[in-house]
């Protein structure tokens, strides 16, 4: 779906053109500082849809934060995950040290392996891909050590292991909606079931499906699932004070009751010779299902609004939405509301629309937010 090899030139010049709003004789070499100042650190202030032209360096940047997290290095982890969202942004390929001049949210860890990348291309993301399969290797390792003691959520990992590192298609997450909606319904015929995450925001293949599942009247809080379905179900109980001020931690975790499952998708034309291949390949089970990691989050319809805003991500996208709410509005947003510190009220926002209004914000469509 990425369009790298296309020429780019004649779209970025009118981009950069329509950013800058500077005349046409501009020169070339003008571009980079002109654009710069154009650009907000906040992806909440950009508009980043999945056409992107950098991949090669924001998969890389991408395993670097999370490598950075894993050492809890939380700064580093953060320079290359919002670097990894500006290029996501950026409409033309980065090629040249000069083209990434006086933008926002390069640090100098990010300049450095820009730098090494540009200068031989290729040697940064053969190393990151190496990485990639280190950790896979490792998985396999993890999965023939029976000595090991795990939990009942690495167990079902381990056990649907195949299904669950195989993405999830449009397709499946089109027959999942059908089985939560039906599902959702035959215990409460009004509530919304949407679908939120990836999916929400156009991508055409996702590591899960994540809903937001919500009941307008009265608070209601059955159990909302059908067990047969569900081959691992975690519930998370909702948390939820009412009196309490919204957390500040910006990356803090909702209260929402949450149920994180794995969901057995049948599907009767699945091309099982991946999984039949033992040597009793003809007595083999016929294997005409899926495991389909599903996140089904239940909120109360006033939050609605709040939560649908959270779930759609990007998670780059809804942290920098956070830090300008607190940096440049004074207000805290979460998952469940925004808060104005000056004038202590907590906004109300029936949707999207609404809330990016109160922050002062030009609205940004689910499909641009993939910073
Ligand atoms: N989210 C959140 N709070 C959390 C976890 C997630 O607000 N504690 C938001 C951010 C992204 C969104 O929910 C969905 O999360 P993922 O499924 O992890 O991300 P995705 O963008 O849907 O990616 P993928 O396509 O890989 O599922
Ligand atoms: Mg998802």
């Amino acid at each position: 779906c990425m369009e790298a090899g296309r020429p780019v030139d004649s779209e970025m010049k009118y981009r950069l053109r329509e950013q800058c709003q500077s005349p046409l004789n501009t020169p070339e070499s003008e571009v980079p500082s002109c654009i710069a100042r154009k650009v907000s650190q906040y992806s909440c202030q950009r508009k980043t849809t999945l056409n992107n032209y950098n991949k090669k360096f924001t998969d890389a940047f991408e395993i670097m934060a999370e490598n950075y997290e894993f050492k809890e290095n939380e700064i580093f982890c953060l320079e290359f995950l919002r670097a990894a969202s500006l290029l996501k942004y950026l409409p033309f390929p980065v090629t040249r040290m000069k083209d990434i001049q006086g933008l926002p949210c390069i640090g100098d860890q990010v300049r450095d392996v820009i730098e090494q990348f540009t200068s031989v291309f290729g040697v940064g993301v053969k190393t990151s891909e190496k990485w990639y399969r280190m950790g896979l290797r490792t998985v396999e390792e993890l999965k023939a050590d029976k000595t090991l003691k795990l939990s009942k959520m690495q167990k079902a990992g381990f056990l649907y292991y195949e299904d669950l590192v195989s993405c999830v298609s449009k397709a499946e997450a089109d027959a999942v909606t059908l089985i939560v909606k039906n599902t959702v319904s035959t215990f409460l015929p009004d509530a919304l079931v949407t679908i939120t995450g990836g999916f929400r925001r156009g991508k055409k293949m996702g590591h899960d499906i994540d809903f937001l599942i919500t009941n307008p009247g009265p608070r209601e809080d059955d159990e909302l699932l059908h067990k047969g379905l569900l081959l691992y179900c975690d519930i998370i109980e909702s948390t939820f004070v009412e009196e309490q001020l919204p957390s500040r931690k910006v990356d803090a975790m909702d209260n929402f009751q949450k149920c994180f499952t794995i969901l057995k998708l049948y599907q009767p034309g699945i091309d099982n010779s991946s999984y039949n291949t033992s040597k009793k390949s003809d007595m083999a089970e016929i294997k005409d299902w899926k495991a389909i990691r599903v996140d089904l989050v239940i909120t109360p319809f006033e939050q609605y609004a709040y939560a649908l805003l959270g779930w759609t991500g990007s998670r780059e996208f809804g942290r920098d939405l956070r830090r300008y709410a607190s940096h440049e509005r004074k207000m805290i947003l979460d998952n469940h509301g925004l808060y104005d510190r000056r004038k202590r009220i907590f906004l109300k926002a029936g949707s999207e629309e609404e809330i990016f209004a109160h922050l002062g914000l030009d609205y940004v469509e689910p499909w641009e937010r993939n910073a």
